[in-house]
């Protein structure tokens, strides 16, 4: 009994302790009269104090972990709604900052890309302006050339057009050119007689085989080479087209006919010395081409001077001869101081003119002396010098 009573009273001692403890723990300031009212039980099946005591004991612990579990749950309730709100106002906040970031690179995007256009834009304007400056400056230099070309070509001097290594191997197989041959062209205007001059130098008579095709119906359109049988090897004659035959300017012709090519060119004219003859003496002296004034014709040319003087083809031979004499001599000076003059006039080197008529040059090419030799001779004697004392044959 006295173990039981024991037992019970130290168990009914702890229980109260861990009840004060709890109380004490959970609920200190609850006052006196709010504490649950023990009932009294009585020993042997009664409710005894302690029993009541432990009773109200747990209960009031188990308020209390009640209350510290609500007020835990709320307290974390409280934490995380203000943790929740901490994370809401830091995202707001970074989504701010990054909003500010990308309105600030936007921004200096788009100043960087008006810079950009404005620079692309004064480039653009600079090079436009340069352009223009080019342009206006080529322009000038253009006017510049053209007024001293036309300003050489009213004194008469045609403009300098140097060909190509291309252009002259070109020309040059067109002629068949070869080195050790010299070659001797004669050009001039349609009918002035260059086919006619090339038979006679080619000891040929306009209708023999062979013979270059002449008369008004056989213009030369293309350059035709001819050869002397008794000089085959040294010389070659060309009859190139004449300038009016072409439409080409006259100071292109030299160029388009490729004259450039030549070792010597005469320069054959009939009535009128042309603009064409000049351009051809003046590029033959910027070339260094030795050149040959030549007057065909001039037995029909001393005629009509014999008509235009009175003469009349029945007056008997002394009369007729006396004629002939005067109007030799007149139209010898005539074609000299005419020739001198266009040369002076075209400011072309002063150079003599040759005066002959191919029946008589055939003749003397032959070596069977006609009569009635003006310049013939001379003009046969030069050209053969000039080829032999060339550096082909020096
Ligand atoms: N009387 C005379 N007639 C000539 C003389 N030379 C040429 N002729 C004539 O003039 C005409 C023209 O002569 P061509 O030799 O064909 O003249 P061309 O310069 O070759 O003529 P194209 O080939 O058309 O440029 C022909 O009827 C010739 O007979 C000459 O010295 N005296
Ligand atoms: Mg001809």
């Amino acid at each position: 009994m006295v173990l039981r009573a024991r037992t019970d009273f130290l168990e009914a001692e702890e229980r109260q302790r861990l009840a004060e403890e709890a109380e004490r723990n959970v609920k200190p300031n609850l006052p006196l009269s709010e504490l649950p009212r023990l009932p009294v039980r009585k020993r042997n099946g009664c409710v005894g104090w302690r029993e009541e005591a432990e009773r109200a004991g747990r209960k009031a612990r188990e308020e209390a972990e009640a209350r510290a579990r609500e007020e835990r749950e709320r307290a974390e309730r409280i934490a995380r709604e203000m943790e929740e709100e901490r994370q809401r106002f830091q995202a707001a906040a970074v989504a701010e900052r990054l909003a500010a970031i990308a309105a600030r690179e936007e921004k200096a995007r788009c100043q960087r890309a008006i810079e950009e256009e404005a620079k692309l834009a004064r480039l653009a304007q600079e090079e436009a302006e340069w352009q223009a400056r080019e342009a206006s400056e080529a322009a000038r230099k253009a006017q510049v050339e053209k007024e001293e070309m036309e300003r050489r070509m009213e004194k008469g001097i045609q403009p300098v057009v140097i060909p190509t290594v291309e252009e002259v191997q070109l020309a040059k197989a067109k002629v068949q050119y070869k080195d050790d041959v010299f070659h001797f062209a004669v050009a001039g205007i349609a009918g002035s007689g260059k086919s006619s001059l090339i038979n006679a130098f080619c000891g040929m008579n306009n209708r023999d085989p062979g013979a270059a095709p002449t008369g008004v119906s056989e213009t030369t359109l293309e350059i035709s080479r001819y050869i002397n049988l008794a000089h085959s090897e040294q010389f070659a004659w060309y009859d190139v087209p004449g300038s009016g035959t072409l439409t080409i300017p006259d100071w292109q012709y030299f160029n388009s006919q490729g004259l450039y090519v030549f070792d010597c060119i005469l320069v054959l004219f009939d009535n009128r010395f042309t603009m064409t003859d000049q351009a051809i003496l003046a590029n033959c002296d910027r070339f260094k081409i030795p050149t040959f004034i030549v007057r065909s014709k001039s037995d029909q040319h001393i005629l009509n001077v014999m008509k235009d003087m009175g003469y009349d083809a029945d007056e008997d031979t002394d009369c007729r001869e006396q004629f002939y004499h005067i109007a030799r001599e007149h139209y010898i000076s005539e074609t000299r101081q005419s020739v001198k003059n266009n040369l002076a006039e075209a400011n072309l080197r002063d150079q003599r003119v040759y005066i002959i008529s191919n029946k008589t040059l055939a003749g003397v090419a032959k070596d069977n002396w006609p009569k009635k030799i003006i310049d013939e001779v001379e003009l046969l004697t030069d050209l053969y010098s000039t080829a032999y004392l060339s550096s082909k044959f020096a």
